[in-house]
């Protein structure tokens, strides 16, 4: 029912329905399908956010030495690549977090700290999500300027990939950029854009989404470098590296032709959007979902009382 959406920030607590792909319970190609001592790990870090509810503190998390291992393994890779691959606010936020925001290779950040610095920057919060949710309510809740945001680790047999979000993913692919203020407007923009739509316009925002916030690249330098923005590539220095080489297609971010363009989650993408800039992105978007949008209404946020009014 796409009638029904949340008008306050609080209504997020219904918002909260899962996917069912990619849980290590249920897909046999999981890295933790086998290991039930994961799975029983896994569970008890999703009952947090099961049991959460809006305007509570996030609980802290007592990581295990071989959660805190597989986080350093990929905090230590990808701090040496983000100086060349990453664009440029994702450099600068990373700076400002490993000196004020202990992000360093020895620790797993607390969700209720980061949130705590992006809502200082920004205004975007932290809820603890169980998994991968739905694009309708995941979407639904970034139009509040929440993110929902996993608290598990990947399994430790592939520290390179997750084939869902975990807290690694969260935390050194998504929570950099919700401290810029460019792209928070984008992510807003987006969350707004999908409340009340169509089943095929979520589909289209999903697309979108999975094209900039996740895979997204720009030009830096005058267009002379290559730059990631996505989430997906900076939370994993295999394909961060193959979407910068001359391995994959790069074509124009163009909002009408992106939405549409199919994508694999399995494997690296064979195709990445390359936009000018995050705020060109942004604008680009703005006009193409004005222009596409069916609903017969508009919606605006209003912060002071963090609710979504319908015009
Ligand atoms: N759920 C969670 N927990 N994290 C995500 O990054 C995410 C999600 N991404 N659900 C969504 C889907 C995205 O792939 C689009 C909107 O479908
Ligand atoms: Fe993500």
């Amino acid at each position: 029912d796409f009638s029904w959406f949340p008008r306050h920030i609080s209504e997020l607590d219904k918002c909260n329905h899962l996917m069912t792909k990619y849980e290590p319970d249920l897909d046999m190609d999981h890295p933790g399908f086998s290991d039930p001592v994961y799975r029983e790990r896994r569970k008890a870090i999703a009952s947090i956010a099961f049991s959460y509810r809006h305007g509570e503190t996030i609980p802290r998390v007592q990581y295990q030495p071989e959660e805190i291992k597989t986080w350093s393994v990929v905090f230590k890779e990808l701090d040496k690549l983000i100086p060349t691959h990453a664009c440029r606010q994702y450099r600068a936020v990373w700076e400002i977090l490993k000196r004020d925001c202990n992000y360093s290779a020895d620790a797993i950040p607390q969700l209720q700290d980061v949130s705590n610095f992006m809502q200082k920057n920004t205004g975007f919060t932290l809820r603890p999500a169980a998994g991968l949710l739905t694009s309708r309510d995941f979407l639904a809740s970034l139009a509040f300027r929440v993110f929902q945001c996993t608290q598990y680790v990947r399994h430790h047999s592939s520290p390179h990939h997750s084939p869902e979000p975990d807290v690694i993913h969260e935390l050194l692919g998504h929570a950099p950029l919700l401290a810029d203020p460019q792209f928070a407007q984008f992510s807003h923009d987006l969350g707004l854009a999908s409340l009340g739509a169509t089943d095929e316009e979520i589909e289209l925002f999903a697309t979108m989404y999975w094209f900039t916030v996740e895979f997204g690249l720009c030009r830096e330098n005058d267009g002379k470098d290559l730059r990631a923005w996505g989430a997906g590539l900076l939370s994993s220095y295999g394909e961060l590296s193959h979407a910068l080489s001359s391995a994959p297609e790069h074509r124009e971010f163009e909002p009408s032709v992106t939405a549409v363009q199919p994508y694999q989650d399995q494997d690296y993408q064979d195709v990445y959007f390359v936009a000018e800039s995050i705020t060109d992105a942004q604008s680009k978007f703005r006009r193409w979902a004005a222009a596409t949008l069916t609903r017969p209404y508009e919606v605006r946020y209003d912060p002071f009382s963090c609710s979504v009014e319908v015009l």
